[in-house]
């Protein structure tokens, strides 16, 4: 999905011209997949733009830079303001908002001690992840022949640009065999999730989700959608899923912040029952809470001012 430029892109605490946001090509984070992200996305509400769950996102970052021992000069309070700054610079109704941090030029070599962080934040439109119909017609899951990186490898809780080398071959195989999303499986066997979302799966009337322990992030997008849940009275637990209980499911549904809500229609060549009934209550109403049309959820919409 070709990026679409913006006026500016906040640089270690200033907003500078999209173009002039560059690196050295002999930057640390390049070579060595040392930095730690986030996806974050604003939506239009009728209260202005605001941007969903952004101090809990800006945790997230400083809680992944603290798994790598990175330390990020900045607190949560001062990250969450330079992104309500650079999506107010933009003057975008509604974007996606990607803050980097990472080590940049000056030192070279794997010892990370003596390097600086660098940390910036850009936005611009991005559309549907999966697709416009995600929902609707459901993606295709293909499980992944890429094993889950383990927590004594490359600690799954910490959102690292290095960890993604796995999910990326995760998908392109995935793509590649004519598939829409890969299904990736921890070293013992058990669901993770997916290259780039949370999964959920609904089996005997439970919505169930895997745990960090099984390799998933601890997705943003995932909490919502389980608090959301809950106070629906649905049963929801988060709980090992074998690759089994996705073949005989009653529906699944992938989410992330990119992604937001995808039913899935099958899983290696299983159908599944799409769109799921919960899948479609679920995402109506996270559509909902995202651009703060629901009092319930108007918490987690962080107005850019
Ligand atoms: N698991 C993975 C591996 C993941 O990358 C994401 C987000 C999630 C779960 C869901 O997390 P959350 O966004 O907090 O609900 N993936 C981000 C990046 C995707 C990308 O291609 O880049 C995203 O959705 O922004």
């Amino acid at each position: 999905m070709p990026i679409t430029s913006t006026p500016k892109i906040w640089m270690n605490g200033e907003l500078v011209d999209w173009d002039k946001a560059q690196v050295h090509v002999l930057t640390h984070t390049l070579h060595y997949g040392t930095g730690v992200f986030e996806g974050i996305r604003a939506y239009e509400t009728p209260n202005g733009t605001a941007i969903f769950r952004l101090t809990d996102h800006m945790k997230r970052l400083v809680n992944s830079a603290k798994i790598l021992g990175m330390e990020i000069p900045y607190s949560v309070a001062e990250l969450v303001q330079a992104a309500k700054d650079t999506v107010r610079s933009t003057g975008l109704p509604a974007c996606y908002v990607r803050p980097i941090a990472y080590y940049g030029y000056g030192e070279m070599g794997l010892n990370t001690i003596p390097c600086k962080t660098e940390v910036a934040i850009a936005c611009w439109p991005w559309g549907a992840y999966l697709g416009e119909d995600a929902l609707e017609k459901g993606v295709r899951l293909k499980t992944s022949s890429w094993v889950r990186h383990d927590h004594n490898i490359m600690p799954p809780a910490a959102k690292a640009t290095g960890g993604y080398i796995n999910s990326s071959l995760a998908k392109v195989e995935a793509l590649k065999a004519g598939y829409d999303e890969a299904v990736m499986l921890s070293p013992n066997g058990l669901i993770a999730e997916c290259s780039g979302e949370n999964l959920f799966a609904v089996r005997n009337d439970v919505i169930i989700t895997p745990p960090l322990s099984a390799g998933a992030l601890e997705g943003i997008t995932q909490n919502s959608v389980m608090t959301i849940a809950r106070d629906l009275g649905y049963d929801v637990r988060v709980d090992n899923l074998a690759r089994s209980d996705l073949y005989i499911a009653e529906e699944i549904f992938v989410c992330g912040t990119a992604a937001e809500i995808g039913s899935v229609n099958s899983v290696d060549d299983r159908e599944v029952p799409c769109p799921g009934p919960k899948t479609q209550i679920l995402a109506g109403l996270y559509a909902k809470a995202a651009r703060m049309q629901d009092p319930r959820y108007a918490r987690w919409c962080e107005l850019v001012g």
